[in-house]
């Protein structure tokens, strides 16, 4: 069994006697196989997985592939799926669900088929526990997303530049060449939508691109390939023509947060402390106030996934954590920059997976 899969038994079995997964993510992570229903079960140091008529043949394929764990039992999910899982778990005690994806409906439905048994809240925090390590192979998938995305970083910048003289060249024309790109490259999807924004836009942190002319100073581009379902994200500003020395200090201001933050990064810090870090830098220089989101968030089958870098995270990170760094100015009605980097946790430091140059780039 992969490794993750038997933490996830032993985890399991220190909680409940059992562990139902419906979410899509929480199937796809332990089986690797994609698919629109079904349920995964752990009981017993065994995972079995129900998948309808529709997936059973292609995940049974999967498995002789050596994709869908060789040790995960599939059974089709037909007609008596509620008898053979009431049969299944008839002699559990404790039965762990995910208490952050379950609805109010399939809770109830729950408490009337499993009413032998004691219906344990933490099974979404106890995946996200698991989750937050990456291993190798999930590591390998994410690093190949990064390739894809820093590839379209470079193309990026040569489009515009090759562009920004038409006054026809919009945003949203950007948005869907870098997209095309990434998908040209080997993408199998997109981490999220892609945020192409320029001037006075640049303040918005999470603005999105529209069908608007690409103007002059500050043009954030926020945007991750998908690799094997595995998320990137990076984010740079660059500007298109001269900026003036304002803009210059805000510029390096959050390049120097994202170095303070490099600084302490490394496994087993407290996720405020590298939060911390680069906030002091943005609020020394006289710009309290205007980082309003955390400095990072881990990212895998998810574009946000935990540990994060934040406020309050008292909790400390573990190696192989994979995190976003990205501080950011945002100027109301003015401009903004944000720099955002992916990392990967290590003992004695930290593995940057960007490998984007991040001098302001003058277009
Ligand atoms: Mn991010």
């Amino acid at each position: 069994m992969r490794p993750n899969n038997v933490r996830i038994c032993e985890r399991t079995a220190e909680v409940a006697d059992a562990l139902i997964l419906l979410s899509p993510v929480n199937r796809r992570y332990v089986t690797s196989f994609l698919s629109s229903a079904g349920a995964v079960v752990v009981h017993n140091g065994k995972i079995t997985y129900f998948t309808d008529f529709r997936y059973y043949e292609s995940a049974c394929i999967k498995q002789k592939q050596g994709i869908v764990d060789a040790d995960i039992e599939i059974r089709l999910q037909d007609g008596k799926f509620m008898e053979n899982l009431k049969e299944m778990l008839s002699d559990c005690k404790k039965i762990l669900f995910e208490d952050g994806f379950v609805s109010f409906g399939t809770y109830n439905w729950y408490k009337n088929s499993f009413d032998f048994a004691e219906l344990v809240p933490g099974g979404s925090g106890l995946m996200a526990g698991i989750r937050g390590i990456k291993t190798e192979e999930e590591l390998q998938n994410i690093i190949k997303a990064q390739e894809i995305t820093d590839k379209t970083f470079s193309f990026a910048v040569n489009y515009i530049s090759d562009n920004i003289h038409r006054k026809d060249f919009t945003e949203r024309e950007l948005q869907l060449e870098m997209d095309y790109f990434m998908l040209k490259c080997g993408a199998d999807g997109l981490a999220f939508d892609t945020i192409a924004i320029s001037g006075k836009k640049s303040s918005l942190p999470h603005g999105a691109p529209e069908n608007i002319p690409v103007s002059r100073g500050f043009l954030t581009m926020d945007f991750g390939a998908k690799f094997s379902g595995y998320c990137s994200d990076m984010t740079r500003t660059v500007c298109i023509g001269k900026p003036d020395e304002e803009m210059l200090k805000v510029y390096n201001t959050v390049l120097e947060a994202q170095k303070a933050a490099f600084e302490v990064i490394k496994a087993g810090i407290p996720g405020k402390e590298a939060d911390k870090a680069a906030r002091d830098v943005i609020e020394n220089a006289g710009y309290a106030g205007t980082f309003g989101h955390s400095l990072g968030h881990s990212l895998g089958l998810e574009i946000h996934e935990s540990p994060n870098f934040a406020m309050g995270v008292e909790a400390q990170i573990p190696e192989n954590a994979v995190i976003s760094v990205e501080p950011g100015i945002y100027l109301e009605g003015k401009y903004g920059v944000r720099i955002e980097d992916i990392v990967c946790l290590k003992e004695n430091g930290f593995v940057d997976l960007t490998h984007s140059p991040k001098e302001l780039i003058i277009i």
